[in-house]
Protein backbone atom coordinates (compact mmCIF):
# COMPACT_ATOMS: atom_id res chain seq x y z
CA UNK A 1 0.00 0.00 0.00
CA UNK A 2 3.21 2.24 0.84
CA UNK A 3 4.67 2.07 -2.14
CA UNK A 4 1.39 2.28 -4.08
CA UNK A 5 0.89 5.67 -2.55
CA UNK A 6 4.82 6.81 -3.81
CA UNK A 7 3.96 5.69 -7.13
CA UNK A 8 0.84 7.55 -7.22
CA UNK A 9 2.89 11.10 -5.79
CA UNK A 10 5.65 10.08 -8.81
CA UNK A 11 3.27 10.79 -11.23
CA UNK A 12 1.32 13.96 -10.12
CA UNK A 13 5.06 15.34 -10.01
CA UNK A 14 5.48 14.51 -13.66
CA UNK A 15 2.51 15.19 -14.51
CA UNK A 16 2.79 18.75 -12.90
CA UNK A 17 5.92 19.13 -15.09
CA UNK A 18 5.29 17.90 -18.12
CA UNK A 19 1.20 19.34 -18.68
CA UNK A 20 2.09 22.61 -19.76
CA UNK A 21 1.89 22.28 -23.27
CA UNK A 22 4.17 24.15 -25.75
CA UNK A 23 2.56 27.03 -27.31
CA UNK A 24 5.06 28.60 -29.01
CA UNK A 25 4.02 30.16 -31.58
CA UNK A 26 0.29 31.48 -33.61
CA UNK A 27 1.03 27.72 -35.87
CA UNK A 28 0.30 26.01 -32.49
CA UNK A 29 -2.24 28.53 -31.33
CA UNK A 30 -4.83 25.92 -30.54
CA UNK A 31 -2.40 24.66 -28.20
CA UNK A 32 -3.25 27.79 -25.61
CA UNK A 33 -6.89 26.05 -25.29
CA UNK A 34 -8.33 29.28 -27.16
CA UNK A 35 -11.19 28.57 -29.45
CA UNK A 36 -12.19 30.27 -32.69
CA UNK A 37 -15.14 31.83 -30.31
CA UNK A 38 -13.75 33.92 -27.62
CA UNK A 39 -10.48 35.11 -25.66
CA UNK A 40 -10.80 32.51 -22.70
CA UNK A 41 -9.03 28.95 -22.61
CA UNK A 42 -9.09 26.18 -20.09
CA UNK A 43 -6.21 24.41 -21.20
CA UNK A 44 -4.20 22.92 -18.42
CA UNK A 45 -1.47 24.64 -17.43
CA UNK A 46 -1.90 27.78 -19.16
CA UNK A 47 -2.47 31.24 -17.08
CA UNK A 48 -4.39 33.71 -18.58
CA UNK A 49 -6.36 36.88 -18.03
CA UNK A 50 -8.87 38.16 -20.26
CA UNK A 51 -10.75 41.57 -20.62
CA UNK A 52 -12.28 41.65 -23.69
CA UNK A 53 -14.05 44.87 -25.03
CA UNK A 54 -16.84 46.40 -27.64
CA UNK A 55 -17.17 49.70 -26.27
CA UNK A 56 -15.34 52.86 -27.35
CA UNK A 57 -14.03 53.63 -23.32
CA UNK A 58 -11.51 50.88 -22.88
CA UNK A 59 -10.18 51.94 -18.77
CA UNK A 60 -7.85 54.03 -18.51
CA UNK A 61 -8.37 55.51 -22.06
CA UNK A 62 -10.54 55.18 -25.08
CA UNK A 63 -10.47 53.86 -28.54
CA UNK A 64 -12.27 51.14 -28.62
CA UNK A 65 -11.47 47.38 -30.63
CA UNK A 66 -8.45 49.31 -32.01
CA UNK A 67 -6.55 49.49 -28.70
CA UNK A 68 -8.30 46.62 -27.13
CA UNK A 69 -6.37 44.46 -25.12
CA UNK A 70 -8.10 41.05 -24.91
CA UNK A 71 -6.17 38.47 -23.50
CA UNK A 72 -2.72 37.91 -22.05
CA UNK A 73 -1.64 34.38 -21.27
CA UNK A 74 1.07 32.56 -20.06
CA UNK A 75 2.74 28.57 -19.86
CA UNK A 76 6.12 27.00 -19.46
CA UNK A 77 7.93 23.68 -19.79
CA UNK A 78 11.29 22.58 -18.56
CA UNK A 79 12.86 24.98 -21.50
CA UNK A 80 10.68 27.75 -21.99
CA UNK A 81 8.10 30.11 -20.70
CA UNK A 82 5.42 31.02 -23.54
CA UNK A 83 3.87 34.20 -23.42
CA UNK A 84 0.63 35.39 -25.63
CA UNK A 85 -1.24 38.37 -25.96
CA UNK A 86 -4.33 39.11 -27.60
CA UNK A 87 -5.52 42.59 -28.59
CA UNK A 88 -7.25 44.68 -31.23
CA UNK A 89 -4.20 46.66 -32.15
CA UNK A 90 -2.40 45.63 -35.48
CA UNK A 91 1.30 45.46 -35.73
CA UNK A 92 1.62 47.98 -38.58
CA UNK A 93 -1.12 50.05 -36.91
CA UNK A 94 -0.07 54.15 -37.27
CA UNK A 95 -0.44 56.14 -34.43
CA UNK A 96 0.29 54.55 -31.23
CA UNK A 97 2.06 51.63 -32.27
CA UNK A 98 1.41 48.22 -30.19
CA UNK A 99 3.71 48.77 -27.16
CA UNK A 100 6.33 45.45 -25.20
CA UNK A 101 5.24 42.82 -23.29
CA UNK A 102 6.79 43.99 -19.60
CA UNK A 103 8.07 41.42 -17.24
CA UNK A 104 8.09 42.37 -13.81
CA UNK A 105 9.49 39.82 -11.22
CA UNK A 106 8.27 39.80 -8.07
CA UNK A 107 5.70 41.23 -8.91
CA UNK A 108 6.30 44.48 -7.37
CA UNK A 109 5.81 46.86 -10.01
CA UNK A 110 9.50 47.04 -10.98
CA UNK A 111 9.40 45.68 -14.83
CA UNK A 112 12.86 44.30 -15.34
CA UNK A 113 12.21 42.42 -19.09
CA UNK A 114 10.44 43.54 -22.41
CA UNK A 115 9.52 41.75 -25.31
CA UNK A 116 9.79 43.58 -28.53
CA UNK A 117 6.24 43.40 -30.59
CA UNK A 118 7.22 45.75 -33.27
CA UNK A 119 9.28 48.27 -35.08
CA UNK A 120 7.22 51.09 -34.44
CA UNK A 121 7.24 52.01 -37.87
CA UNK A 122 4.23 55.05 -38.04
CA UNK A 123 4.16 55.75 -34.40
CA UNK A 124 4.17 58.89 -33.03
CA UNK A 125 8.11 58.94 -33.01
CA UNK A 126 8.25 60.48 -28.88
CA UNK A 127 6.24 56.95 -28.15
CA UNK A 128 8.24 54.68 -30.04
CA UNK A 129 10.17 51.93 -28.48
CA UNK A 130 13.86 50.45 -29.00
CA UNK A 131 14.98 47.24 -30.59
CA UNK A 132 13.27 44.87 -33.04
CA UNK A 133 10.18 42.55 -33.09
CA UNK A 134 11.24 39.25 -31.15
CA UNK A 135 13.93 41.17 -29.13
CA UNK A 136 14.54 40.24 -25.39
CA UNK A 137 15.25 43.33 -23.83
CA UNK A 138 16.86 43.93 -20.09
CA UNK A 139 15.31 46.98 -19.35
CA UNK A 140 16.79 50.19 -17.64
CA UNK A 141 13.71 52.83 -18.84
CA UNK A 142 9.80 52.46 -19.75
CA UNK A 143 7.78 54.20 -21.84
CA UNK A 144 4.47 55.07 -19.83
CA UNK A 145 1.18 56.43 -21.65
CA UNK A 146 -0.84 59.31 -21.50
CA UNK A 147 -3.22 58.64 -19.00
CA UNK A 148 -2.79 58.82 -15.00
CA UNK A 149 -5.85 57.16 -13.72
CA UNK A 150 -8.74 55.91 -15.73
CA UNK A 151 -10.20 58.69 -17.96
CA UNK A 152 -7.62 61.26 -16.87
CA UNK A 153 -5.39 62.53 -19.61
CA UNK A 154 -2.15 64.02 -18.69
CA UNK A 155 -0.93 63.99 -22.77
CA UNK A 156 2.77 61.99 -23.68
CA UNK A 157 5.79 62.72 -21.83
CA UNK A 158 3.87 63.88 -18.76
CA UNK A 159 5.66 63.12 -15.21
CA UNK A 160 2.20 62.03 -14.17
CA UNK A 161 1.53 59.33 -16.28
CA UNK A 162 0.95 56.16 -14.73
CA UNK A 163 4.38 54.51 -14.31
CA UNK A 164 2.51 51.05 -13.00
CA UNK A 165 1.68 50.53 -16.92
CA UNK A 166 4.75 50.55 -19.36
CA UNK A 167 4.42 50.81 -22.44
CA UNK A 168 7.19 50.14 -24.82
CA UNK A 169 11.17 49.89 -24.26
CA UNK A 170 12.71 53.29 -23.52
CA UNK A 171 16.25 52.01 -22.85
CA UNK A 172 18.07 48.66 -21.92
CA UNK A 173 20.28 45.84 -23.45
CA UNK A 174 18.90 42.86 -25.75
CA UNK A 175 19.53 39.64 -24.41
CA UNK A 176 21.28 37.13 -26.88
CA UNK A 177 19.89 34.06 -27.79
CA UNK A 178 16.90 34.56 -25.12
CA UNK A 179 13.88 34.24 -27.22
CA UNK A 180 13.48 30.68 -29.27
CA UNK A 181 14.31 31.32 -32.86
CA UNK A 182 11.26 31.56 -35.41
CA UNK A 183 8.91 31.47 -31.94
CA UNK A 184 8.53 34.98 -32.13
CA UNK A 185 4.88 36.15 -33.89
CA UNK A 186 1.81 38.83 -34.07
CA UNK A 187 -0.42 37.96 -36.43
CA UNK A 188 -4.57 38.47 -37.56
CA UNK A 189 -6.51 35.91 -36.06
CA UNK A 190 -9.19 34.86 -38.79
CA UNK A 191 -11.52 37.07 -39.84
CA UNK A 192 -12.99 39.67 -37.86
CA UNK A 193 -16.14 38.02 -36.54
CA UNK A 194 -13.92 35.38 -34.50
CA UNK A 195 -12.05 35.51 -30.79
CA UNK A 196 -11.94 38.85 -29.32
CA UNK A 197 -15.34 40.44 -29.45
CA UNK A 198 -16.00 43.83 -31.34
CA UNK A 199 -13.49 43.18 -34.30
CA UNK A 200 -10.39 41.89 -35.44
CA UNK A 201 -8.02 40.78 -33.08
CA UNK A 202 -4.34 39.93 -33.42
CA UNK A 203 -2.40 37.36 -31.21
CA UNK A 204 1.49 38.08 -29.95
CA UNK A 205 3.82 35.12 -28.87
CA UNK A 206 6.94 34.05 -28.08
CA UNK A 207 8.93 31.14 -26.57
CA UNK A 208 12.04 32.26 -24.29
CA UNK A 209 14.63 30.32 -22.69
CA UNK A 210 14.07 29.93 -19.10
CA UNK A 211 18.30 30.40 -18.68
CA UNK A 212 17.41 34.10 -19.31
CA UNK A 213 15.64 34.25 -16.09
CA UNK A 214 17.65 31.80 -13.65
CA UNK A 215 16.24 28.44 -15.19
CA UNK A 216 13.70 26.53 -12.79
CA UNK A 217 13.62 29.35 -10.25
CA UNK A 218 12.21 31.47 -12.45
CA UNK A 219 9.09 32.34 -10.26
CA UNK A 220 10.44 31.57 -6.60
CA UNK A 221 8.97 35.35 -6.41
CA UNK A 222 6.00 35.09 -8.87
CA UNK A 223 5.70 36.71 -11.99
CA UNK A 224 3.31 39.38 -13.54
CA UNK A 225 3.29 40.23 -17.44
CA UNK A 226 1.66 43.13 -18.76
CA UNK A 227 0.92 44.78 -22.07
CA UNK A 228 -0.34 48.13 -23.80
CA UNK A 229 -0.52 50.18 -26.85
CA UNK A 230 2.22 52.95 -26.62
CA UNK A 231 -0.87 55.36 -25.32
CA UNK A 232 -1.54 53.22 -22.73
CA UNK A 233 -5.69 53.04 -23.26
CA UNK A 234 -5.79 49.98 -22.13
CA UNK A 235 -3.33 47.68 -20.24
CA UNK A 236 -3.99 43.45 -19.52
CA UNK A 237 -1.99 42.50 -16.35
CA UNK A 238 -1.25 38.61 -15.89
CA UNK A 239 -0.03 37.77 -12.01
CA UNK A 240 1.17 34.42 -11.88
CA UNK A 241 1.86 33.29 -8.40
CA UNK A 242 5.55 32.16 -6.68
CA UNK A 243 5.84 28.61 -6.78
CA UNK A 244 8.85 26.40 -7.13
CA UNK A 245 9.24 24.98 -10.52
CA UNK A 246 10.79 21.30 -9.75
CA UNK A 247 14.24 21.27 -11.77
CA UNK A 248 14.10 19.03 -14.70
CA UNK A 249 17.48 17.06 -13.19
CA UNK A 250 16.29 17.58 -9.49
CA UNK A 251 13.04 15.61 -10.65
CA UNK A 252 14.64 13.06 -12.59
CA UNK A 253 16.51 12.01 -9.70
CA UNK A 254 13.64 11.66 -7.56
CA UNK A 255 11.20 9.33 -9.99
CA UNK A 256 14.34 7.54 -10.12
CA UNK A 257 14.74 7.17 -6.09
CA UNK A 258 11.29 6.51 -5.81
CA UNK A 259 11.19 4.19 -8.56
CA UNK A 260 14.13 2.24 -6.78
CA UNK A 261 11.91 2.17 -3.46
CA UNK A 262 9.47 0.81 -5.48
CA UNK A 263 11.29 -1.65 -7.47
CA UNK A 264 13.27 -2.99 -4.23
CA UNK A 265 9.91 -2.99 -2.09
CA UNK A 266 8.41 -5.21 -4.60
CA UNK A 267 11.32 -7.22 -4.86
CA UNK A 268 10.95 -7.81 -1.36
CA UNK A 269 7.56 -8.94 -2.03
CA UNK A 270 8.33 -11.42 -3.77
CA UNK A 271 10.52 -12.96 -1.68
CA UNK A 272 7.59 -13.34 1.11
CA1 LIG B 1 -12.57 43.19 -28.11
CA1 LIG C 1 -9.64 45.19 -22.89
CA1 LIG D 1 10.09 43.30 -10.45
Amino acid sequence: MTYLKISIATIALNFALLHNVSAATINSFSDWGITSTGVTTSAAGVYSHTEDQTGNYLSPGYGGQDYDAEGIYATWDSNYLYVGVMTGRAPTASGWSAGDIAFDFGSDKSYEYGLITTDHSGSYPAAAGIGSPGELFQVSQWNYGIWDQAGNHVGYGSSAADTDHPTSVAAGSAVANAVKNNSFSYQALGSSSQYGAGGQSYFISAAIDLNTFGGASFLDDGLSLHWAATCNNDWIQLDIPAQSVPEPSTLALLSLGLFGIIAARRKTSTKV
